[in-house]
């Protein structure tokens, strides 16, 4: 079947296909740079085991070791990825160099990111930003609930100076910068005392967030999260905590909800409209849980498609909901595993944007007409679509970008010992 052919069917049903493609092009979705090195940055010494209650398992060969490398990476998946992207960066990934030498992550300044600045201004991209709170020294192992007043200063003083980063970034690239906050502050076991940690987790983030920035440019997240390894029993940051520090400070921060930090039977894509009821804009880290794990490579499953389908009906697309992944996986090809990642969702959102809008059904209360016709949507003729999508945005179909991948793996990826 031909793309006219498939475009005729999807009319059929009030489809506009072209417009769909047209509208999911502009559409910014931030590339997560951690999938490319295993979450290990270069601040640190590489070796050290990664912190704050996340793991990458595997040793696949071809981990970026230097920034160099993984901007390669980086530009091989974007070469790869159809639509717009961002690229969101940790502050674990400032470079140093002759000029800029090493400073602890309390002294990290806009300079330590100038080489990615240009990066991406050379390829057009926004760029989003992360404080690191996890994977060094000074995790105690808590960080801005910590008890000790030293260690709570130190990761303020990192998250001030990361606000300060991303205010240069959004004023070099003209976008916005998501600044997402995230702790692995917790406990492995039952607590002396829950509240207290959640008292100096909001007066911590009270003082990174009164280092001035433009709120319109520079976009504060606060991300929650239901537990992580070896941090079972108590996270400070837990959804009620990450949500009611968001709506008492709606005019300083967003929500965000990683759809990897929820007990196994709630979906995020039932959270979306709940949330934009309330916020004028909320963030998203898509990742795809699997039991206790959070950061499997995202698929092209039921979630993933419920989820953009909700980020489109709810009219998302427009700036009110800030998409990025999260998800990193060391034991196949990272290169393969970002760009399947990517690429689902960019699909997952396609299919959203074909699919007739049954609210009209909803409200005349047609449950047998809804579940027709969600059923059959399901045998479209997509891949067509799909293909036209990636054709117009000059990246390869499916079964044309693998044998790149392996290439690239042959080439350069097995040479990095
Ligand atoms: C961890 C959180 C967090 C991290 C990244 C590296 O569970 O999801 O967003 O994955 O910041
Ligand atoms: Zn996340």
């Amino acid at each position: 079947m031909s793309y006219i052919e498939a475009k005729k069917k999807y009319a059929a049903l009030g489809v506009d296909t072209d417009a769909a493609i047209k509208c999911l092009r502009k559409v910014p979705v931030s590339l997560h740079c951690w999938q490319g090195d295993d979450v290990r940055g270069f601040d640190t010494d590489p070796n050290k085991p990664l912190t704050g209650g996340i793991q990458t398992t595997g040793n696949y060969p071809g981990r970026a070791r230097t920034p160099e490398e993984l901007m390669d990476d980086i530009d091989f998946v974007l070469a790869l990825c159809p639509g717009t992207k961002k690229l969101n960066l940790h502050a674990s990934y400032a470079v140093f160099n002759e000029e800029n030498p090493w400073v602890d992550r309390n002294r990290l300044e806009p300079r330590h990111f100038a080489k990615w600045v240009t990066f991406c201004k050379e390829r057009g991209l926004g760029c989003d930003f992360n404080p690191t709170f996890f994977s060094h020294p000074m995790c105690d192992p808590q960080t801005l609930s910590s008890a000790n007043e030293k260690t709570r200063k130190f990761w303020i003083e990192h998250g001030k100076a990361c606000i300060r980063i991303s205010q240069y970034i959004a004023d070099e690239l003209g976008q916005p910068c998501i600044m997402n906050i995230w702790t692995g502050d917790g406990f492995k076991d039952i607590p002396a005392n829950r509240l207290e940690p959640r008292i100096r987790y909001r007066e911590s983030i009270n003082e990174i967030l009164s280092e001035p920035y433009d709120f319109t440019q520079v976009k504060p997240c606060i991300e929650s999260k239901v537990f992580g390894i070896g941090v079972e029993a108590y996270t400070v940051g837990s959804a009620e905590f990450a949500l009611s520090y968001a709506a008492f400070n709606m005019d300083k921060c967003i929500p965000l909800m990683d759809n990897g930090h929820f007990h196994p039977t709630e979906m995020v894509s039932d959270k979306i409209s709940a949330l934009l009821t309330f916020f004028p804009e909320i963030a998203l880290h898509i990742t795809r849980p699997v039991r206790w794990d959070s950061d499997h490579v995202v698929l092209l499953d039921d979630e993933t498609r419920e989820i953009c389908k909700e980020i489109v009906r709810c009219g998302g697309l427009d700036g009110r909901v800030n998409i990025a992944l999260d998800f990193f996986d060391a034991s196949v090809n990272r290169i393969s595993a970002w760009t399947v990642g990517t690429r689902n969702i960019q699909k997952a959102l396609l299919m959203a944007l074909v699919n007739p809008d049954l609210t009209e059904l909803q409200n005349a209360d047609n449950w047998t007409e809804i579940m027709v016709m969600q059923e059959e949507m399901k045998t479209m003729p997509f891949g067509e679509i799909w293909e036209q999508y990636c054709k117009e945005c000059g990246v390869p179909a499916d079964r044309e970008w693998f044998e790149k991948v392996k290439k690239y793996e042959n080439d350069v990826l097995i040479r990095r010992k």
